[in-house]
């Protein structure tokens, strides 16, 4: 991905500009950059490739300027402007900002009193007590330090599924480009849509395996060659995940699809079915005495053949789907295409990128009958949160917009569940809601009983409909806070609260997990993408891969309703 490349280096040109008081815009303007680049799920190289320069002006922040910086790394692999920063401050301010507590200030003071320029060093500083005797820390932060650089190394290398996707999709395009593969598909977590992606797996079936093996090693998000094979090539990507080609036989394409989709757990358990039916399944093939049965180019052949139902990718955990399939009772899980609307956005009145204009555009390009758009209320000081005057004008505004549109706009808001578990909005805007957020943005640090209590007390208004990412957590950086989601599932039935599954590539909000504990009350769930500009629309395909991991279909879930139905159910 060259996303995640060139947002990382805006990102630090950012961290440098802002050490200068009259480069603050200059910097704004990176970091901004930088945050729409990031949340995009398609790569400005493709972008790039197909519209040219146009096509990249269209990106939210991104200026004339900036996609000259984009095109000019692209085509050359640097950004002059920061190659040159980057020698007078060689510091690795990403890598350093994902230390938690750990500022761009810590970092300079650091960097200038004792040449701090990574982690690396920072940790060592930290063991050899360099640290302390520095003014503004301490031993307390040297503690705090060592503590977050551990977090830090226990996430492993381990991208988000989103980056996953996103890459796997690119080096399909680039084999198939080349017109040298004759199928080629994704495996491993990442066709599972598990949340994080430990290595990417892709397989082919191809006429000229030396060729397309020499293709691969030559796409340019490679860092290195690792192993290079005519059957399997594995190289380290610049995302630093490594990613498996491997070049398989057409008659074995199907096995080799369900052995390498995985999991491990799952396939060990099916082969044995394999084995009590007097089968052998591997990679290779189904094979009944030497004979390889399984000449269908799909997977479904082989779970039929045993027995079962076809399985779909999402639920190959061994979670007992397995036992499920057996007994031919895999349901039909939700599919992208059921989705109707999206029910939770942010335009430019609160923090969002784009204007709401520009967000119901492509909600029409979507096909959708509805959309919900919510931005922050007044407490969420830092996102620009709307305050009661402000949010019934906007409400006026959508009155008059709905008037002349397609498409129906639910007024909405995303408001901030207080500590006390009350809502940050008054009675006159409360009125006029379709459709409430209410979810957790402060004070996070509550105890399990504490926060459980004060959500309960949220949804006890009577006036909630969504409650907005539950947990809280961020993959790869915060755990999220500790709830008694059994006690809030209750109550979130009894009030017809719907848990929101939220499809931002690092919140996947509830998880597969706790889908699957909470699926068990009579409760309902809302597939939104929290898009903060138009190109977030399109992670709506994580949050489905979440729900289908939790098992979900399609009536469990409230933007799969058609209008007047959804209207029904968010009627207070
Ligand atoms: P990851 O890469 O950690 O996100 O997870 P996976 O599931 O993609 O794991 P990976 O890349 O090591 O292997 C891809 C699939 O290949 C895995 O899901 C199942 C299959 N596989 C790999 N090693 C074994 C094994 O030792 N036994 C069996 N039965 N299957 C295996
Ligand atoms: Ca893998
Ligand atoms: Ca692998
Ligand atoms: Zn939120």
């Amino acid at each position: 991905m060259k996303n995640k490349e060139i947002a990382d280096i805006f990102n630090d040109l950012y961290y440098i500009l802002s050490m200068d008081e009259k480069s603050k815009f200059e910097a704004l303007a990176y970091q901004k950059a930088a945050r729409s680049i990031e949340s995009m799920p398609e790569d400005v190289s493709i972008i790039y490739k197909r519209e040219g320069i146009e096509g990249l002006l269209k990106i939210p922040g991104i200026g004339k300027g900036l996609a000259s910086h984009i095109v000019e790394y692209l085509t050359t692999g640097k950004i002059e402007k920061y190659e040159e920063l980057k020698n007078a401050y060689p510091i690795d301010f990403n890598g350093l900002m994902r230390l938690e507590g750990f500022g761009s200030r810590k970092a300079i003071i650091l960097y200038n009193k004792l040449g701090i320029k990574n982690v690396e060093e920072l940790k060592k500083a930290a063991e050899n007590h360099e640290i302390r005797d520095i003014p503004g820390f301490g031993e307390k932060s040297e503690e705090l330090i060592l503590k977050s650089i551990s977090l830090l190394d226990s996430i492993g290398g381990r991208i988000l599924l989103g980056t996953g996707l996103a890459e796997a999709r690119k080096i399909i395009w680039y084999l198939t480009a080349a017109n040298l593969v004759n199928r080629c598909a994704i495996a491993g977590s990442t066709r599972r849509m598990k949340e994080t992606v430990g290595d990417i797996d892709i397989l082919a079936i191809s006429l000229n395996p030396e060729k397309i093996m020499k293709m691969f090693v030559k796409f340019e998000d490679v860092k290195s060659v690792i192993v290079s094979g005519n059957t399997k090539t594995t190289v380290l990507l610049n995302t630093g995940t490594t990613c498996d080609l491997r070049v398989i036989k057409p008659e074995s394409f199907g096995s080799a699809l369900q052995y390498f989709t995985g999991s491990k757990d799952h396939n060990v358990k099916v082969r044995k079915i394999a084995i009590d039916n007097k089968y052998k399944l591997n990679e290779y093939g189904l094979f009944s005495g030497d004979r390889n049965i399984s000449v269908e180019m799909d997977e479904k052949f082989i779970y039929n053949q045993l027995g079962m139902d076809y399985i779909p990718p999402e639920m190959r955990e061994d979670r007992g789907e397995i036992e499920m399939a057996l007994e031919h009772k895999i349901p039909r899980l939700i599919e992208i295409s059921d989705i109707k609307g999206d029910l939770h956005l942010h335009t430019k009145e609160s923090d969002g990128m784009n204007t709401t204009e520009e967000m119901i555009a492509y909600a029409l390009k979507k096909n959708y009958e509805y959309i919900a758009i919510t931005n922050h209320t007044e407490h969420l000081k830092i996102a620009k949160g709307m305050t009661e005057k402000e949010l019934i004008k906007y409400f006026d505004t959508i009155d008059y917009l709905n008037k002349n549109s397609k498409i129906k706009i639910l007024k909405g808001a995303e408001v901030d569940i207080l500590k006390d578990g009350s809502l940050d909005l008054q009675d006159e805007a409360l009125s006029r809601i379709d459709c409430l957020i209410a979810s957790v943005h402060t004070d996070t640090g509550m105890n399990r009983e504490k926060m459980t209590q004060r959500i309960i007390n949220a949804i006890k208004t009577g006036k909630v409909n969504i409650l907005g990412h539950p947990t809280g957590r961020l993959i790869n950086d915060r755990p999220g806070y500790e709830i008694d989601i059994d006690e809030i599932s209750r109550y979130c039935e009894k009030y017809k609260t719907a848990f929101e599954i939220n499809s931002s590539p690092a919140r996947l909000d509830l998880n597969d997990e706790n889908i699957l504990k909470t699926s068990k009350y009579n409760i309902y769930y809302s597939v939104n993408t929290d898009s903060h500009n138009i190109y977030g629309y399109d992670f709506m395909e994580l949050g489905i891969g979440t729900a289908r991991r939790g098992w979900l279909t399609k009536n469990r879930v409230i933007n799969t309703m058609d209008y007047q139905a959804l209207l029904k159910f968010l009627e207070k």
